[in-house]
């Protein structure tokens, strides 16, 4: 058997959970492999909206394995919250939810390390959401981070001290007079770390390794967007994993050889949280509309999210890197009433018309080159059926699989499990 990848092609939120949670029934395991709380994944169904933060998406669907790989970050605090949130849907959690022994740790101090960092670089922070992702993975990447598995240690608490009291001292150094009382922050952490030790520890790559030889079929769900990638992002504003397919390899334990299908989702237009570049973004009345139209507001931290037009150029970048073989085209519906849409195919880069992203896409080196399409003004929410699709989004679909030469399988045009059509 093979592993299927479903991954956000631009800068997070494009709608993954919503996919999962459609694609879940056809899979046997579904995985994280990186990121933690920092992702928020929606679903909705039966008229309840879910946010899942660090469990898969798979969990609502009774008979799938959930994996939390060892490339994702685990704060147990977090974690523990997002259980008790799915107490009343009556899930078979101890089974059916498996965390590997390598997965990093979230310590208090890597989320008050992610205040002080960003306090301290001003404006020129990030825009992190501060769960305390960036200091997790540098401490992992640093081998000074506390596993999964450490919490089954006798020395544990000395391990986590030892850690702590280094966290303290950078947070001191940082001179930002953050506030906090670690004690409670500290109890809270141990607690935690109880509940979390009820759950099935297991090491990903031998669990997926023995799941492949009996036929099991896996999806490997990634959290935020391709353009947030800690190498092929619009790095320094990324967030401090890899998004791209890769990542999956490195954050469960996959064979590169046993990736199959690589599912790219796209929002029909784009948005993105924190600070960083983006060509296509509009500042005015019509960037306004499509937040409202979209309820575009980040499902962890409540913030709004800025908006702008469809970047092919990005877009492209991101089905290379990651080896799309389908694409899911979301929000389609926020789309409906513009009488005109704009197209990014091309970016002007230092005076010059270049097709690709360059190293340096701040906005004084690039300006967005637009393609306008004619817009469509009928409610697409209560569409089931590609046919009844009005034939202006038919077009604009077809233009952008002919420019990124992956076709367009599923168009979602709504926030329910069933506002989704698919395209033969
Ligand atoms: P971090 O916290 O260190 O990973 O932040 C680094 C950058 O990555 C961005 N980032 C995200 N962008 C979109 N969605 C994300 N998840 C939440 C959601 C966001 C929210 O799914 O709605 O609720 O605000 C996410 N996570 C990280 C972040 O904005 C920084 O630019
Ligand atoms: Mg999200």
């Amino acid at each position: 058997m093979t592993v299927d990848l479903l991954l956000g092609l631009q800068w997070g939120d494009e709608g993954k959970g919503k996919i999962v949670d459609v694609l879940t029934s056809k899979y046997d395991i579904i995985a994280r492999f990186q990121g933690g709380p920092n992702a928020g994944h929606t679903l909705e169904f039966d008229g309840i909206k879910h946010v899942l933060r660090t469990i898969p998406s798979g969990i609502f669907h009774t008979n799938s394995i959930n994996i939390i790989g060892n490339g994702v970050v685990i704060d147990p605090v977090v974690f523990i919250k997002e259980i008790e949130g799915l107490e009343k849907f009556n899930i078979d959690l101890y089974r059916r939810l498996l965390i590997s022994r390598k997965a990093h740790l979230i310590l208090p101090t890597h989320r008050l390390l992610d205040a002080a960092s960003e306090t301290a670089k001003g404006k020129a922070k990030i825009g992190s959401t501060l769960k305390g992702i960036g200091p997790t993975y540098m401490d992992k990447t640093g081998r000074n981070g506390l596993r999964v598995g450490d919490t089954e240690l006798e020395d544990f608490k000395t391990r986590y001290r030892h850690l702590a009291d280094k966290h303290e001292a950078m947070i001191s150094f940082h001179d930002v007079n953050l506030q906090y009382n670690l004690q409670e922050l500290e109890d809270e952490f141990f607690d935690a770390v109880e509940q979390l030790k009820k759950f099935q520890f297991i090491d990903s790559e031998g669990y997926i390794h023995n799941a492949l030889k009996e036929e099991k079929s896996i999806l490997a769900e990634g959290a935020q967007g391709s353009l947030l990638d800690i190498d092929f992002g619009t790095y320094p504003f990324v967030t401090s994993s890899n998004t791209t397919a890769a990542g999956a390899c490195t954050g469960l334990g996959v064979p590169p050889n046993k990736v199959k299908n690589v599912f790219g989702i796209f929002k029909a237009y784009t948005t993105r949280v924190g600070s960083g570049p983006f060509p296509t973004e509009l500042m005015d009345e019509i960037g306004a509309t499509m937040a409202k139209a979209g309820n575009e507001f980040g499902s962890v931290t409540g913030r709004a999210r800025r908006c702008g037009w469809l970047d092919l150029v990005a877009l492209k970048y991101a089905v290379q890197v990651n080896g799309v073989t389908e694409l899911y085209m979301m929000k389609g519906d926020v789309l409906s009433g513009f009488d005109t849409l704009k197209v990014c195919t091309a970016y002007k880069y230092k005076g010059e018309l270049i097709d690709h992203l360059p190293y340096n896409i701040e906005p004084e080196n690039v300006s967005p080159i637009y393609t306008e399409k004619k817009g469509w003004k009928a409610d697409l929410t209560g569409m089931t059926t590609y046919d009844e699709l009005p034939v202006e989004l038919k077009d604009y679909i077809k233009f952008i699989e002919d420019y990124l030469e992956v076709p367009i399988k599923i168009i979602s045009v709504g926030p329910d499990r069933t506002q989704t059509i698919h395209k033969q």
